[in-house]
């Protein structure tokens, strides 16, 4: 590996990119003997030029800290940890599979992918792949319980071939519920998050005309236009009232629509009742910002409308993606015939982009493996997230029996936290692979540590068309493994060995070694354990740029030489504005029984809405444990108004119990003029489990909002989620 000798002896200097999030920041590492000393942004990276944040400064000490599990564990009947070696915890493991799949069926294994399962970049395919292998259906990943609705509107509304505007070069942005400058979380159109405060600069300085949509004036929302600080939860409403506005004025692309889009009478007639007035009542958006954020928008000539997690995790999530794709199609806001896609991806198969809509599909429903609870089926190829605790306690025929826990904290993550204690306790093996004593890993019949980034391959394969150009980074690894660890694919290679199943991964058959004895048709090489690059070569086969080239070149590279003009298309396939179901869903928003103040009645009587934010300084329940970190704040603050402080007679820093559907927490308050009276913001991912922290601790560890939420009470009936945010909660002082 080319490497740079620094000054201090013994110190090369490598280049990587860092995977504590999904924002694959480019970096340089100082390492001495093996091990990580400095990391720094990688100046030199044509896309980030040095970007980093404080979470991702970490990871030299993410790399030794004293959190760290380095050494595999079993728990004894005691419920004592015992280390053993990795070898003896993938045959215990393996062995008791076997025993489970043979008693009660394959479907009672069941995956869980997390957060960090996106990170290691084989482990979606080859968890995959082995499910596919043992035909187990229970594969469940965080996509279901984070913005489901994302691919559900997609299949429903069909999709157009030659891609969305992007954020460079667009003279306006219409951005619902997303934090980019915090999340480095940004759907396609939305701020570039690679060094998000930059390129939003760079808009605003060309003129973009920023609208943004958030109950709270959040660090994207003070650089807004306009600020429609919409209610918790009413984000279909209102969305409704900009079409209708929209459509009244023919501020529309009607010549698109005439050519490729079904459905504009429907929706007309959809949202007529959806005034400037009612949605100033029931969204608490006054009238006359409605009609100039549908203006605004509508007369701009690129930009996207997008929405990150809270307006998904509140009701309706499918419907207000929907009207997403409802605006975008409206204004034409797409590459067209002649343009220039910025970047068609660099490890995804080569292939040309055309002016045409590619059909809606069935993603979900009756000709999918079926969920046992609450009448769900698998739904864009993977079973429903917030019902897998029922799957694991309700008995009978298709139980689920064992969890690989990757990369996830189901404890602190899946709504209904109760609920997922008892499902965690009832399962007869749970594996998780983790970094460090997860509030779901002391749960746990064994732990594998993890490696972490610097100790790993990876390639940036979930992100390859987010980049504004065709780059991309192989990463090798260039630190020393710091214990007997294992990569997230690797442990489902092992078990496939263990029980003689071979892992298809749609590029090729991963091979075996020798030990696994006769190959099935003699297709599986049977001579070796797979490296993490020839993994990779099979996860990305077809990509633009041979993976070995990408690998050469030790950092982050814009290959100039992919380019993509959208050609002319020739299917007849046209985007849905209203495919079955949505009139009748809008229907039913604009039917509901209202108080005299707007507020839905079904929502009975509470005194907040709480809704789900991010933290810069941790990645959902990472983090929590360094110093630096620690600095920041070791707890999850219930910000509040004031005034509605006030109220209770309590100031910053007090304590209060919060009730929700699923149960009660007690919480740290913090004041913030920035969000209206009547909604509490609390970050989720915090707080430990109910065996384990009180009222006394909450200081230390923060507050669980999936305690306060309810998986049966409310949940949208084709992904299952839950509401997880706009929840009606009660707040009193403690
Ligand atoms: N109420 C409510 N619920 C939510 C949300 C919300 O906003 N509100 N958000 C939802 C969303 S968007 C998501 S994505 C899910 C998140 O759901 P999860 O992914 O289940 O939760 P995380 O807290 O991200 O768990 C990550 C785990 O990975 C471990 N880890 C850290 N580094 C590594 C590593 O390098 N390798 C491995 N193997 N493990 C590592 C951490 O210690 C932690 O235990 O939660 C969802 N749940
Ligand atoms: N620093 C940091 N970065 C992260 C994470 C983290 O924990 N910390 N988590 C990662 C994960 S798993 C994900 S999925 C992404 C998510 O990325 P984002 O979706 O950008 O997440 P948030 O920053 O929570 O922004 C969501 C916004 O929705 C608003 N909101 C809440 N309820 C509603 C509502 O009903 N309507 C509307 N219009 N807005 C609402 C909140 O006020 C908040 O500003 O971030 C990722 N990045
Ligand atoms: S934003 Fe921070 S945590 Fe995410 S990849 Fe970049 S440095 Fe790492
Ligand atoms: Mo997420």
């Amino acid at each position: 590996m080319k490497t740079k000798t620094s000054q201090a002896p013994g110190v090369e200097t490598k280049k990587t990119y860092c995977r504590i999030c999904h924002n694959y920041c480019a970096m340089e590492v100082d390492v001495l003997d093996g091990k990580p000393i400095a990391v720094r942004g990688d100046t030199s990276d044509p896309v980030y030029g040095g970007y980093t944040c404080i979470k991702g400064r970490q990871l030299p000490n993410a790399y030794d800290h004293e959190s760290r599990i380095t050494q595999p564990l079993k728990k004894l009947a005691d419920g004592s940890w015992q280390e053993i070696s990795s070898a003896q915890a993938l045959d215990e493991i393996a062995d008791k599979v076997k025993e489970i799949i043979v008693a009660d069926g394959a479907r009672s294994i069941a995956t869980y992918c997390g957060t960090y399962s996106f990170q290691e970049s084989a482990a979606l395919a080859v968890s995959r792949a082995f499910h596919d292998g043992i035909g187990s259906p229970s594969y469940y990943t965080s996509v279901s319980i984070d913005q489901p609705a994302k691919g559900i509107a997609l299949s429903r509304f069909g999709v157009w071939a030659g891609g969305p505007h992007s954020f460079e070069g667009a003279d306006v942005a219409l951005i619902v519920g997303c934090n980019t400058l915090i999340s480095h979380f940004a759907p396609y159109g939305g701020i570039p998050p690679f060094s998000p405060r930059k390129a939003l600069n760079r808009g605003l300085k060309n003129g973009i005309k920023m609208i943004v949509i958030d109950p709270r004036k959040t660090e994207v929302a003070r650089k807004a236009h306009i600020h429609l600080q919409v209610r918790p939860g009413e984000d279909p409403t209102l969305l409704c009232g900009i079409v209708k506005v929209i459509l009244d004025e023919n501020l529309y692309d009607a010549a698109f629509c005439e050519q490729f889009v079904d459905g504009v009478e429907e929706l007309r007639e959809a949202v007529k009742d959806f005034t400037p007035e009612y949605v100033e009542l029931r969204a608490g958006v006054p009238a006359e910002l409605v009609v100039e954020a549908a203006r605004v928008w509508a007369n701009g000539k690129q930009g996207t409308a997008t929405a990150g997690t809270g307006p998904n995790m509140a009701p309706r999530g499918n419907i207000m993606e929907h009207l997403l794709h409802v605006l975008n199609t409206l204004c034409g806001r797409f590459n067209k015939e002649g343009d220039k896609v910025p970047n068609p991806g660099v490890l995804s198969p080569t292939g040309n982009r055309k002016a045409e809509v590619i059909a809606p599909w069935a993603a979900f429903g009756k000709d999918f493996p079926q969920s046992r609870i609450r009448g769900l089926s698998e739904c864009c190829g993977e079973m429903p997230t917030a019902a897998l605790n029922d799957e694991i306690l309700e008995p009978g025929e298709g139980q689920v029996k064992v969890l690989f826990n990757i990369g996830g904290n189901p404890m602190v993550a899946f709504p209904n936290q109760h609920k997922t204690v008892r499902a965690m306790k009832a399962l007869e093996l749970l594996v998780c692979i983790d970094v460090k004593m997860s509030a779901t890993a002391v749960m746990a019949d064994y732990i594998l540590p993890g490696k972490i980034c610097l100790e790993r391959d990876d390639a940036p394969v979930m992100a390859d068309t987010w980049f504004d150009v065709p780059y991309t980074h192989y990463a090798e690894a260039i630190v020393e493994p710091n214990g007997d660890l294992i990569e997230e694919w690797e442990f489902y290679w092992e078990i496939a060995h263990r029980l003689g199943i071979e892992l298809n991964l749609g590029g090729g058959i991963l091979p075996m070694d020798a030990a696994f004895g006769v190959a099935t048709g003699g297709t599986i090489p049977t001579d070796h354990k797979p490296t993490k690059f020839e993994v990779l070569e099979l996860v990305t086969t077809g990509t633009k740029v041979p993976l070995q080239e990408i690998r050469a070149k030790k950092g982050g590279f814009v290959y100039e030489s992919i380019e993509c003009i959208v050609e002319k298309g020739d299917s007849t396939a046209r985007l849905q504005l209203t495919p079955s179901g949505i009139e009748s869903d809008i229907r039913e928003i604009r039917e509901e029984k209202l108080s005299t103040t707007g507020i839905p009645e079904k929502d009975g009587t509470y005194t907040h809405l709480l809704t789900s934010r991010r933290l810069n300084h941790v990645y959902n329940s990472s983090g929590q444990q360094f110093e630096a970190v620690k600095e920041k704040g070791t707890t999850n603050h219930a910000h509040m108004h004031p005034d509605d402080l006030l109220k209770l007679a309590l100031v910053s820093g007090d304590l209060v119990q919060i009730r929700g559907p699923g149960g009660r927490v007690t919480a740290v308050t913090k004041a913030e003029t920035s969000i209206q009276q009547g909604v509490c913001s609390l970050a989720h991912g915090w707080g430990f489990h109910p065996d384990y922290d009180d009222n006394e601790n909450v200081r230390e560890i923060g507050a669980s909002s999936n305690r306060l939420i309810s998986d049966e009470a409310e949940y949208d009936p084709i992904s299952g989620m839950a509401r997880q945010s706009a929840i009606p909660v009660t707040i009193t002082a403690l």
